[in-house]
C-alpha cells in the first residue's frame, strides 16, 4: 500500500527538490484490465523513475483516488462492465481531481471514437502499442504542467500560504488523521485588529505589507508539521496537528506579543500592528464546527478588548 499524499505535503517536496534541481517522482495510477498490459505499464513507468499504482479492476478506482492521490491517471477505454469514459466522469466529479491530467491508452483507431473520448474529461489519447518514450515524454510533460498549475491553485498569491479552499481541504485531512492515530489537533483562527484604519491611514499597499510581515511571522514561528491559510482579506486559519490546546495557546500568544513589538515602516514612520487570535480543540466533531467554534473565540478575543488569544 502507498501512503496518501496530500497536495500540500507533495507541493512542499516539489519545491524542496526542485531547488536541489532533482524532481520528485511523478506518480502515476494506470487502470488496464489486461493484466499483461498492466505488468507492461508497471516496468515502463517504474525504469522511467515514476511510482506506478497499477489497478485492473474498475471498481477499485474510488480506493486508488483516494490512498494514493495520482497526480497522473492512465485509463484503458475497453473494459468489462464499464468504458474509461465513465471512469473519467466519476474523477472529474471529484473537486482535488478536477485538472489532473487523463491519458487515454487504448487499442481504439478509429479517430471519431478518440476524440469523443477526449471531448469527455480525456487530455491525451494514446494507442497501444504504444512507444515507451511516447508514454514517458507524455507523461513528463503532463506532470509538469499539473505540478505548475497545482501550485497556484492551492496558494494564495500576495502571501504564498496556503488559500482558503486548500485550508479546508487539509483541515478534513489532519482530522481524519487525528482520528485514525488517535491524536490531538487545534484550530486557530486570526484576524488583524482594526486594519481598516491601517489602510486609511497609510494606504492600501502598506497594509498589504502588514499582512505578508504576519504571513512571514507565521512561517517563521510556527513547526513545519502546521499548516498556515489565509482564510480572507486580513484574516488566516492555523491548523496545528497534534497539540495539547494550551500548547497551541501559548505558542500563538508568543507569536501574537512579538508581533505586536514588530515596528512597521511607512515612510519615515513608524507603526505597530495587533491580531486577535481564537483557538478551538478539536473534539471529535466535523470540520465546519470546529471553524465556528474558533471564529466564536476569535470574536471574543475581540470583545474581550482585541490584542489577545481565546481558548
Ligand atoms: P477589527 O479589529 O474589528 O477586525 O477591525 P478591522 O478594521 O480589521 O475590521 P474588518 O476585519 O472588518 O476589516 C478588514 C479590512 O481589511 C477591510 C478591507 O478594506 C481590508 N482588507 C481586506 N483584504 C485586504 C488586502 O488584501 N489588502 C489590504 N491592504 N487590505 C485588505
Ligand atoms: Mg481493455
Ligand atoms: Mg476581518
Ligand atoms: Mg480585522
Amino acid at each position: 500500500f502507498y501512503p496518501a499524499v496530500d497536495p500540500g505535503q507533495l507541493i512542499e517536496k516539489i519545491e524542496t527538490y526542485t531547488h536541489g534541481n532533482t524532481v520528485e517522482p511523478y506518480r502515476v495510477l494506470v487502470l488496464d484490465d489486461s493484466r499483461a498490459q498492466a505488468k507492461f505499464m508497471e516496468t515502463v513507468l517504474k525504469k522511467a523513475g515514476m511510482t506506478a499504482h497499477i489497478i485492473t479492476d474498475p471498481m477499485e478506482i474510488i480506493h486508488a483516488l483516494d490512498t494514493f492521490s495520482p497526480e497522473i491517471i492512465i485509463l484503458d477505454m475497453y473494459m468489462p462492465g464499464c468504458t474509461g469514459m465513465e471512469i473519467a466522469r466519476v474523477i472529474r466529479q471529484q473537486d482535488r481531481f478536477h485538472s489532473v491530467p487523463i491519458i487515454y491508452l487504448s487499442g481504439e483507431e478509429d479517430v471519431t471514437k478518440q476524440l469523443h473520448a477526449m471531448s469527455l474529461g480525456g487530455d491525451d489519447f494514446l494507442t497501444k502499442p504504444v512507444d515507451p518514450k511516447h508514454l514517458i515524454a507524455t507523461l513528463h510533460n503532463r506532470g509538469r504542467r499539473a505540478r505548475s498549475l497545482l501550485a497556484l491553485m492551492i496558494r494564495d498569491s500576495l502571501t504564498g500560504l496556503y488559500n482558503h479552499t486548500h485550508t479546508l481541504y487539509l483541515l478534513d485531512q489532519e482530522i481524519a488523521r487525528a482520528r485514525q492515530k488517535g491524536q490531538s489537533l487545534c484550530f486557530a483562527m486570526i484576524d488583524i485588529d482594526y486594519f481598516k484604519k491601517v489602510n486609511d491611514t497609510y494606504g492600501h499597499p502598506i497594509g498589504d505589507r502588514v499582512i505578508r510581515s504576519l504571513s512571514m511571522f507565521f512561517k517563521q514561528r510556527l513547526r513545519k508539521t502546521d499548516h498556515i491559510g489565509r482564510f480572507g482579506g486580513e484574516e488566516f486559519a492555523i491548523i496545528l496537528p497534534n497539540t495539547r490546546p494550551s500548547d497551541a495557546r501559548n505558542v500563538l500568544n508568543e507569536i501574537r506579543e512579538r508581533f505586536a513589538e514588530l515596528q512597521q515602516p511607512a515612510g519615515d514612520r513608524e507603526f505597530n500592528v495587533t491580531f486577535s487570535c481564537g483557538v478551538a480543540a478539536w473534539n471529535n466533531d466535523p470540520a465546519h464546527t470546529l471553524c465556528e467554534r474558533a471564529d466564536r473565540a476569535l470574536y471574543v478575543s475581540k470583545e474581550r478588548g482585541r490584542n489577545c488569544v481565546t481558548l
